[in-house]
């Protein structure tokens, strides 16, 4: 232990800014990264974050320290820039740890993890700032530089050491945290679709669609919601969802390979579009891992998860589950042509 913390506490306050810096940026990536893969790659991405994060609070002390006590005899605006984004991010570490060892998952739409992730998008000006007003001398000589290596190699030790001891007594006292998903999401109502969650992005608010008239123009064919009931089969699916929590759904549900007359896969990509206006666009390699789901357990969707017609995406996080969908198109857009998560 004392052979771990020997360098975080030699580590200079110009090593321990750069290793700050790094590990901010490798904690948004990785972030991001983990939502982007689905369910490939999940657990060692999301640990490579928990590690990340984490190693940023083992770094605090030194920060505190060194950088703040100087900083603070600055003044100024700058100041209190350098006091709002070391809020942020100490606001961001603290939802995430509290998020993933199960003790608070906020309140509504603001869950612990989605206020995480706001405040850690929101962190990124600061970031961007802190980098512009401090450049890197480019004199740092290949001494800092090793120095630095030292020392950002402990705070990732030691992160991760913390990060599995987190694990261990999150399973010891019994925590919520204990049985969340490989991505970090808590489970939430399976078999139960009472009980799963409604989310939706920012003002998408649910429309109310008729079910006895509502139709989805699948490659320009309209499809009545009685029509895609009678090709249904039942999908067991997980909804995982990026504001942290999941749940598994016997979906009836008819996959867009079997809708598909042959055009649907002619342009470059397919774009599922809702009523809202939403849309995501995905690969035409895609069409037999997407479906169209019209209820679960025999039911109708209720109108909060979609209904009358939503789409199912297993393996796909929850922005792709596209909501009251009224058409599926071929489209001339590349599916990586569109943001991580979508704006509307
Ligand atoms: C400044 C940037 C960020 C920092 C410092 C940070 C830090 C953390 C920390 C400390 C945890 C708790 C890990 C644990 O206790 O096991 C966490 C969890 C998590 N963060 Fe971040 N994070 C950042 C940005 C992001 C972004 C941008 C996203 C998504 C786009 C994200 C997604 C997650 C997820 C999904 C978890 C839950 C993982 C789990 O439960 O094991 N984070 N983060
Ligand atoms: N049209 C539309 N579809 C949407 C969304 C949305 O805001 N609008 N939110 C997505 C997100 S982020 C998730 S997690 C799931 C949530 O589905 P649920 O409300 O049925 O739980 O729907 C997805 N589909
Ligand atoms: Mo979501």
């Amino acid at each position: 232990m004392a052979a771990l913390t020997a360098p975080l506490r030699t580590m200079r306050s110009s090593d321990v800014n750069r290793v700050l810096e790094f590990l901010v940026m490798a904690a948004i990536l990785t972030g991001i990264g983990g939502w982007m893969v689905g369910t490939a790659w999940g657990r060692a991405l999301t640990f490579a974050h928990a590690t990340i994060g984490i190693g940023l609070l083992v770094l605090a002390p030194a920060k505190l320290r060194g950088s703040v006590r100087r900083g603070m005899r600055r003044g100024g605006p700058e100041r209190w820039a350098s006091v709002g984004f070391g809020l942020l991010v100490v606001a961001t570490v603290v939802l995430g740890v509290v998020h993933s060892a199960g003790l608070w998952f906020g309140v509504g739409t603001w869950s612990a993890l989605w206020t995480h992730t706001l405040a850690a998008f929101l962190s990124v000006p600061f970031f961007l700032w802190h980098l512009w007003s401090r450049p890197v001398a480019p004199s740092a000589s290949v001494d800092a530089g090793r120095r630095r290596l030292i020392g950002g190699s402990a705070t990732l030790v030691a992160g991760a050491a913390v990060a599995g001891a987190q694990e261990i007594t999150v399973r010891v006292a019994g925590l919520a945290g204990a049985d969340r998903r490989f991505t970090g999401s808590h489970e939430v109502g399976s078999f139960d679709p009472a009980e799963m969650p409604r989310v939706s992005w920012l003002d998408d608010s649910a429309p109310t669609l008729d079910r006895a008239t509502h139709t989805v123009a699948v490659a320009g064919r309209p499809t009545t919601v009685d029509e895609l009931w009678a090709e249904t089969d039942e999908v067991v699916a997980v909804l995982d969802c990026t504001g942290g929590w999941w749940s598994e759904q016997r979906w009836n549900a008819v996959s867009l390979a079997r809708l598909d007359d042959g055009r649907l896969g002619s342009g470059r990509s397919v774009k599922v579009t809702s009523a809202t206006g939403y849309a995501r666009w995905f690969s035409v390699s895609e069409l037999e891992h997407l479906h169209l789901a019209v209820g679960y357990d025999g039911e109708p969707l209720r109108r909060g998860h979609g209904a009358p017609v939503r789409l199912v995406a297993p393996g796909r996080r929850g922005p792709w589950w596209v909501k009251w969908v009224v058409s599926v198109e071929p489209s001339d857009r590349p599916a990586w042509l569109q943001l991580p998560f979508p704006p509307t």
